[in-house]
C-alpha cells in the first residue's frame, strides 16, 4: 500500500466546476507551520501542562476547561506534558446545511458539567476504573478558525490536530459541524498513514454526498472526501445508526462499491442494538490498523439529543451511544476521535446534548484507560456493577480487585 494515494472518481462529478475544483487541500508533509496552537502571550515560559484551576473544584465553578483539566497550549507542552489524551475543540458552523449554530458547540460540552475532574475521583462505576488516575489528559483549547474562509480553515484543523497527533497524544475533537471530520481525520491519517486508519462513523447521516450544492465541503460530504483523497478507503468504515431519508439509492450504490459497512436502524430495530454493535466492534477489529470514532450527535434520537443541526427521529439511546464508545476505546483502541454537530442554541434548557457528547467522552477516556490496564474482554462490566444477585460464573470472570 502506498503511504498516499488519490483516488479520484469522476462519475458522479459535475461538469460545471472549474479544472482542479475537486483537488485535495495541500497535504501535511510540508511542515506544521501555521497550525494554530501557540503561546502569544507567555513566551519563554517553560513547556508543559498549566493548570487553570484550583484542585477539587466543581464542573460548575471556576474556569472552563474540559472536565477541569489542565491546559495545553503548544505542541511543546503536549510534548513536556507527555500526555495521553488531547481534547479541543472545533468552532465551526459554516459547512451545515441544517439549523446552525455548532460553532458554540465545544464551549457548551465544557461548561455544561457539574462534574468536575482534575483533583476528583473519575471513578467509573461501570468498570470501576478511573480514567484521570490511568491517563495524563489535557484541555488543548480549540482549533483556529478564520470566519468565511472553509479551505484555510480546514487546514488550520489538520495542522492543529496533527500537532496533537505528532505528539504522542490521542485527541478527541468537539465540533464543530461534521464536514470538520474530512481536516480532523485527514490529520489522523497524515500521521498513520493514508489507508491505515479505519473509522466507526456514528450518525443518523451517511454524510457520503457528492457535494452540497455549490460547495464541496459541507458536512453532507466529509466521508465521501476522505474515501476519494485516500485518507481513509471506503472498506475502512463502519457506520451505525443511519436512517430517514437520505441519501438516495445513487450514493447508497456508490457506498456499495466502496465497500462501506453500512448498519442502519432498519438493522438495529430488527435484531437489536447489542447485536448490531457486536458486529460493529468486530467489523471494527477487523479493518484498518487503527481506529478513529466518529460520533455524529444525532445518531442519537432527538429526545437524547435536541440540540443539533439535522435532528432526525427514531435513533439510538443515550445508554447505546456510551456504551458503544467505551467498547471500542477498550476492546479495538482508537487513535482519535470527534463528537460533532452540538448545537447548544437548540438544546434542551437541560442542557441534555451537550451533556450527552460530554459523557461520550468521558466514556471513550473509560475506555482508552481500561485498555492501558489490559481490560479488553468484549463487554467487560465489574462484577460489582451488575448487583449482589450476579452468578458464580461472573463472579469467577472478575480481573479487577473485588468490591469493598
Ligand atoms: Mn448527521
Amino acid at each position: 500500500m502506498t503511504a498516499h494515494h488519490h483516488e479520484h472518481d469522476h462519475g458522479h462529478h459535475h461538469h460545471d466546476f472549474p479544472e482542479g475544483f475537486f483537488e485535495q487541500p495541500p497535504r501535511l508533509g510540508r511542515g506544521l507551520e501555521g497550525h494554530g496552537a501557540v503561546d502569544d502571550f507567555n513566551t519563554g515560559r517553560p513547556p508543559g501542562p498549566i493548570f487553570v484551576n484550583r484542585k477539587g473544584e466543581g464542573g460548575f465553578a471556576g474556569i472552563q476547561t474540559f472536565a477541569k483539566l489542565p491546559i495545553c497550549l503548544t505542541p511543546e507542552d503536549l510534548v513536556a506534558g507527555e500526555m495521553d489524551v488531547a481534547i479541543c475543540g472545533v468552532p465551526w458552523d459554516a459547512t451545515a446545511t441544517g439549523r446552525s449554530g455548532t460553532n458554540h458547540g465545544p464551549l457548551a460540552i465544557r461548561a455544561c458539567d457539574y462534574k468536575g475532574g482534575y483533583g476528583r475521583a473519575h471513578f467509573s462505576l461501570d468498570t470501576h476504573v478511573d480514567a484521570l488516575e490511568v491517563l495524563r489528559v489535557c484541555d488543548y483549547g480549540d482549533a483556529p478558525i478564520k470566519v468565511g474562509n472553509t479551505w484555510n480553515t480546514f487546514e488550520g484543523i489538520r495542522k492543529f490536530v496533527g500537532t496533537i497527533v505528532d505528539s504522542g497524544a490521542i485527541p478527541i475533537i468537539l465540533g464543530g459541524d461534521h464536514a470538520t471530520t474530512w481536516p480532523s481525520a485527514t490529520a489522523v491519517a497524515d500521521h498513520y498513514g493514508y489507508g491505515k486508519v479505519g473509522i466507526v462513523h456514528f450518525d443518523a447521516h451517511a454524510d457520503t454526498g457528492p457535494d452540497t450544492p455549490g460547495s464541496l465541503a459541507s458536512h453532507g460530504t466529509p466521508m465521501r472526501k476522505l474515501i476519494e483523497s485516500g485518507a481513509v478507503p471506503g472498506r475502512n468504515f463502519v457506520q451505525v445508526g443511519l436512517r430517514g431519508y437520505w441519501p438516495d439509492q445513487e450514493i447508497l450504490d456508490w457506498m456499495d462499491e466502496r465497500e462501506m459497512r453500512t448498519h442502519f436502524m432498519a438493522e438495529i430495530n430488527r435484531y437489536g442494538f447489542a447485536t448490531v454493535l457486536e458486529r460493529a466492534v468486530d467489523e471494527a477489529l477487523d479493518q484498518a490498523d487503527h481506529l478513529y470514532i466518529s460520533l455524529d450527535i444525532d445518531v442519537a434520537d432527538p429526545a437524547y439529543a435536541p440540540g443539533t443541526g439535522t435532528p432526525e427521529p427514531g435513533g439510538l439511546t443515550s445508554t447505546d451511544v456510551l456504551t458503544a464508545v467505551r467498547r471500542l476505546c477498550a476492546e479495538v483502541g482508537v487513535v482519535g476521535m470527534d463528537v460533532v454537530e452540538v448545537s447548544p442554541p437548540y438544546d434542551d434548557r437541560g442542557e441534555i446534548t451537550a451533556l450527552l457528547a460530554n459523557r461520550a467522552v468521558r466514556e471513550a477516556l473509560t475506555g482508552i484507560a481500561m485498555r492501558r490496564k489490559g481490560i479488553t474482554e468484549p463487554d467487560y462490566l465489574h462484577p460489582h456493577a451488575l448487583g449482589p444477585g450476579h452468578s458464580r460464573a461472573l463472579r469467577d470472570r472478575e480481573t479487577d480487585q473485588p468490591a469493598q
